[in-house]
């Protein structure tokens, strides 16, 4: 199992422990949806290739990826739920909100793990074109769903 996850997210394989108790809220933000459903697929395969138990995932979606921090507050505030993965993608060139909407996502997922103690994940590509977001959702350069997932894994193992 290590020296998998030691492949797919190219960091140490350290943190890694039995999650079969743990719960997972995935987040999916309904822009680009089909990137962030790739990105979904693979967080999801990812979990259960480690040991969550299906019943233990909880998925939500939301209209766009402005929208996760509250979704993952939602979600984190629950004290069944261990950890948040939020999905999205921003594309640059799709929108003149780029900068406004990555920044407020990334702040806005960084306070809502720090409020709630918990890992909150950040699992929002932000490419330049659909093809680079298509790489990076099950093509050529991985999937940052898989990612998305082994961080959280890691980060309960902590
Ligand atoms: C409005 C908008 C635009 C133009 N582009 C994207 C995008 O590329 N990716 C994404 O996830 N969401 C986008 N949105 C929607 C915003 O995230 C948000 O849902 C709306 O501004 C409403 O708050």
């Amino acid at each position: 199992m290590a020296s998998t996850l030691k492949n797919l997210s190219q960091h140490s394989d350290s943190n890694i422990q039995d999650i079969g108790s743990k719960r997972f809220g995935l987040l999916v933000s309904e822009w680009n949806d089909e990137i962030t459903e790739s990105l979904y697929s693979g967080a999801l395969e990812t979990l259960l290739r480690y040991g969550a138990k299906r019943e233990n995932i909880f998925r939500k979606n939301v209209p766009g990826s402005f929208e996760l921090p509250l979704g993952a507050q939602w979600m984190a505030k629950q004290e069944k739920i261990d950890a948040v993965i939020c999905l999205g993608c921003v594309i640059q060139g799709e929108t003149r909100h780029f900068e406004f909407i990555c920044n407020a996502v990334a702040q806005g997922i960084t306070q809502v793990g720090l409020k709630y103690d918990k890992p909150v994940i950040f699992g929002v590509l932000t490419p330049d074109t659909q093809q680079q977001a298509l790489d990076r959702a099950g093509g050529k350069h991985g999937n940052k769903g898989d990612e998305a997932a082994i961080t959280a894994i890691k980060m309960l193992g902590f």
